[in-house]
């Protein structure tokens, strides 16, 4: 007999009408957050917001409960990149709130969607020294590109669709949206509160066609154009519009986190001529990123006294930098690029024969021979530059790429392809060390289809390393791949920039960081031989669970010629 037969029958309840219905307020975050499209949260549970982490898992949504707000800030940014969303990330009060600051921060500055829901103290403590107290909104203005407090339970649905949507229009960022505790945890009709079903359709800011008409007629002339590629362009979705510009000769250059919008075997692709590039162009065309220090600033010494400069940006406040530009375009850089792919049919190009092109890929291909000898030692211990190419050679072409640190960040961006839009994760704008590992956790949360795999320092991985636990737990099958070098660029600062026979500061101990992997069960290597690499690294691959896979390298060796960037 089956255990409904023994029963005795129920009256049949009918199901409670809208006005019976109660929800409180953090399951009515978690339901708009659903109705905007997100499936994951990312967070740190603590009051007054367990009851939005808590409504997220009865929506059905990932929830990532991590080791850290950083940590957690800056996975839900890496999401949010990846899916073209807000990242949303749920913290508690005080430090808890203090500690997202730094992602925020990094969002913004990195054009990355986050959204922070952060709990604060409730109304009738506030002023008394409450738990936790804080002017949270104080902490997060600078870093955000809006904020706003919860002002009524029933209003939470809206203000978390505002939250979303800010977040991810125009120029991408941080924002935060604060909950005094007493608006989450009350309990209020369904009925009394207006959801946000429905998101608006919104028609991408075109440029003005003479604007459009005015670049091609600059890059058909010029006998030495150039784009200059940053992360707008990844973040709209313009690769395809850029290959074909690209695929008439003009060759480009991307900003580190850009890498992949055209995959990086396009013969145009000239990061390894990056200096020459910049210097010799007539005709610069920049899509979706800024004049900073990333681009030497626009300014004399990096770029032709007489070279041309047009920006295209979402964002026209980005024209007033420090170059003197020949024309700014407002617009979305995947409808300017398809604009400007057609505005340049049936031009002639001056740069036709090709030579411009050819002498920017032989400096290249001179700059990656130059590498070749240590990509290719066998000596032991290991030369980072050897490790990064096996790397290479064992990861698939899908594969999303995080690399932190400061010896193996600069060599990963050397010899590291990418192929695919928003799969190159790094410092970013901020350069920000610690993001390695959260990055790779969100893009495989992200993306669970294409496998991530982390390029880290000793100290960058053990910035986040209690994160393997996190990654294990919900399940993103990451590999860790960690270039321990005993230290902050290896033993090069503390014996450089130290008094000789300082004890160790920037040179750290060399730690068995294979065994943080032990503690989840993941699966671990332990490589010191050249030759051991890519077997541990295909068996990594092939896990398909979280692997550390721990490689001691050189303290001594440093990055070959600075600003060389391989295909
Ligand atoms: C938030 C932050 N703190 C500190 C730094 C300075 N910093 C840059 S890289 C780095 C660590 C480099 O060491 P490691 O990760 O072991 O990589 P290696 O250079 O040895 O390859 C530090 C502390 C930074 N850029 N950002
Ligand atoms: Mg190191």
């Amino acid at each position: 007999m089956t255990e409904s037969a023994r029963k005795p029958a129920k009256p049949a309840r009918s199901e409670p009408q809208a006005s019976e219905v109660e929800r409180n307020g953090g399951q009515l975050a978690a339901r708009q957050l659903k109705a905007a499209g997100i499936d994951a949260v990312f967070g740190v549970v603590a009051g007054p917001m367990i009851e939005v982490l808590s409504g997220a898992v009865e929506e059905g949504m990932t929830v990532v409960n991590c080791r850290h707000e950083v940590s957690a800030g800056l996975m839900a940014s890496a999401w949010g990149w990846v899916r073209r969303k807000a990242g949303v990330c749920v913290v508690g009060s005080g430090p808890a709130l203090t500690n997202a600051v730094t992602p925020m921060h990094v969002a913004t500055e990195s054009a990355m969607p986050l959204v922070v829901l952060g709990g604060s103290t409730y109304g009738p403590t506030r002023g008394l020294g409450g738990f936790q107290e804080a002017d949270q909104r104080a902490f997060a203005k600078p870093a955000c590109k809006w904020t706003l407090e919860v002002d009524s339970t029933e209003r939470i649905p809206e203000l978390v669709h505002l939250a979303c949507g800010k977040a991810v229009s125009g120029r991408p960022g941080a924002v935060y949206l604060d909950f005094p505790g007493h608006w989450v945890g009350r309990r209020v009709p369904a009925d009394r509160v207006r959801m946000r079903e429905r998101l608006p359709e919104i028609a991408a800011a075109h440029p003005a066609p003479a604007a459009i008409d005015r670049v091609a007629d600059l890059l058909a002339r010029a006998r030495r154009p150039l784009l200059l590629i940053g992360k707008g362009a990844a973040w709209s979705g313009a690769g395809e519009a850029l290959a074909r510009i690209a695929d008439r000769g003009i060759p480009y250059v991307t900003s580190p986190m850009a890498r992949g919008t055209i995959p990086d075997d396009h013969r145009g692709f000239v990061n390894g001529a990056r200096g020459s590039a910049l210097k010799q162009a007539d005709v610069i065309v920049m899509i979706g990123a800024r004049f900073n220090w990333i681009f030497g600033f626009g300014g004399p010494g990096r770029f032709a006294a007489d070279v041309q400069l047009v920006q295209i940006d979402v964002e026209p406040s980005e024209f007033y930098n420090g170059a003197d530009l020949a024309l700014g375009v407002t617009a979305d850089a995947r409808v300017a690029a398809d604009a400007l792919d057609a505005a340049l049919q049936g031009r002639t190009l001056a740069s036709a024969d090709g030579r411009w092109l050819s002498s920017l890929c032989e400096a290249r291909d001179a700059n990656e021979a130059k590498l070749r000898g240590a990509m290719e030692s066998d000596a032991t211990p290991i030369d980072p530059h050897r490790l990064v190419a096996e790397v290479r050679d064992a990861a698939p072409r899908n594969a999303q790429l995080s690399v932190d640190g400061e010896t193996i960040m600069g060599i990963a961006r050397q010899i590291m392809p990418c192929y695919a839009e928003r799969s190159m994760f790094n410092a970013g704008t901020t350069g920000c060390m610690g993001t390695g590992v959260p990055y790779a956790i969100g893009a495989k949360i992200a993306r669970p289809e294409a496998p991530s795999i982390a390029i880290l320092g000793d100290y960058a991985f053990g910035a986040a390393a209690l994160e393997v636990e996190t990654a294990t737990r919900v399940g993103a099958p990451v590999v860790f791949v960690v270039a321990n070098n005993e230290g902050i660029a290896g033993h090069m600062i503390q014996d450089h920039m130290f008094p000789a026979g300082a004890p160790r500061v920037a040179a750290l101990l060399p730690a068995h960081y294979e065994k943080l992997g032990e503690l989840v069960d993941a699966h671990v290597e332990n490589v010191t031989a050249p030759t051991e690499i890519r077997p541990a690294l295909d068996r990594a691959l092939a896990a398909d669970r979280v692997a550390v896979v721990h490689v001691r390298c050189d303290p001594k060796a440093t990055r070959l010629s600075g600003g060389v960037y391989l295909r």
